[in-house]
């Protein structure tokens, strides 16, 4: 399987009896629900395991503002575009918060966009599609929020303190998100031409399978969350996330009056969920490795950006620097 040449051994969770004093106390709080913040011991691990969440969480915001970003210039009415145009600023927003609750681990936030700018971060395997037509802006709204909020919901919970704040205020604006959204492929669905359903339905066929690869790996080749589920820094795995956002959304599905391209999508009484086919996780990893349709225009787009905006910098630097000056004398 190509899934296991990629390194998915998972890692080891260390028990009670094998942890020192201070990692047994930290443990206990965890289990005890006591949020961890910034100023508190913590284990080298954790730290490192959030700054690799929190980061690659803040990278996706920011570079998933590109794919919407090509409709601004080309959103069909003016009320369309100021909609597009403020959720793309709330995606901007939920980056900042999310690398300053990165910061107070310690971490410094030019280097980590340094890492995903070279290429040796990651971000989320999403934003490496393109969006073709107006409907991929409902589509990502939908499905990519969506997921999105799914995965979300469940990190208000998350015990590192800062990031579960973060979480709360981004949740809000990611449900105002998934409905607008579903209200674009709901209005193009029900006032529509023949030309415009086929759009939706187009949109919905090529996003449908990188949204459910949004929740990561399935449990068993997930090498981080046994031990990011012990730390509750996940609150629960790849799959049972995947499955409750499946289980959401075809009932939306079925009243756009749209279909999966999932031939194997029924629901199993029994299970009391829906069952569907087997992702292509071959895909997935090549899209992780850089080979997906987008991910050099992405980061080339990102790179653009830092060096066009470095003025901007310097003069907000120069200008502080005077203020500085002018205070002291
Ligand atoms: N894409 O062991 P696991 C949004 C990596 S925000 C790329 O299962 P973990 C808002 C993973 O990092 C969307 N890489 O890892 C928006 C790990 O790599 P590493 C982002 C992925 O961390 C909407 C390796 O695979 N949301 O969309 C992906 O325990 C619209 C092994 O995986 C978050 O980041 C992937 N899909 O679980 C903006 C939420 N999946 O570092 C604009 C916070 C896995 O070991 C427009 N993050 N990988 O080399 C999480 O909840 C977790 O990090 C998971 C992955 C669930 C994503």
């Amino acid at each position: 399987m190509y899934a296991q040449m990629v390194d998915t051994g998972v890692k080891q969770v260390k028990s009670l009896d094998e942890m020192d004093a201070e990692e047994r106390a930290f443990q206990q709080k965890i289990d005890a629900e006591v949020k961890i913040e910034a100023k508190n011991w913590m284990p080298e691990g954790y730290r490192k395991t959030l700054i690799r969440q929190i980061s690659q969480h803040a990278h996706s915001e920011v570079v998933g503002m590109l794919p919407e970003g090509n409709w601004v210039t080309r959103a069909p009415t003016f009320k369309r575009k100021l909609q597009l145009m403020a959720k793309i600023q709330d995606e901007a927003g939920h980056g900042l918060y999310l690398y300053s609750a990165m910061e107070t681990l310690g971490a410094d936030r030019d280097e980590e966009i340094d890492k995903l700018h070279s290429g040796k971060a990651k971000y989320s395997s999403i934003f490496n599609y393109p969006t073709l037509n107006w409907a991929d802006m409902g589509a990502v709204g939908w499905l990519v929020d969506g997921a999105a909020i799914v995965n979300q919901v469940v990190l208000q919970r998350t015990s590192y303190g800062p990031y579960s704040r973060a979480m709360i205020r981004i949740c809000k604006e990611e449900s105002f998100h998934q409905r607008q959204g579903y209200e674009i492929l709901l209005h193009m669905m029900q006032h529509g031409n023949e030309a415009q359903k086929e759009m939706v339905q187009d949109a919905i066929n090529r996003l449908w399978w990188p949204s459910l690869m949004m929740f990561g790996p399935s449990d068993a080749d997930s090498p981080n969350s046994a031990q990011s589920m012990a730390w509750k820094i996940k609150r629960h795995t790849n799959d049972e996330l995947r499955q409750r956002f499946i289980d959401q959304t075809v009932p939306q599905l079925e009243f756009l009056g749209c279909t999966a391209p999932d031939p194997d999508l029924k629901w199993n009484e029994e299970r009391g969920h829906y069952d569907f086919g087997v992702i292509n996780w071959q895909e997935f990893y090549d899209v992780l490795k850089g080979y997906g349709p987008c991910n050099r225009e992405r980061i080339e787009t990102r790179r653009q950006a830092i060096d066009n905006g470095a003025w901007v910098r310097e003069a907000a630097v120069a200008h502080a620097n005077k203020k500085k000056q002018r205070s002291v004398a």
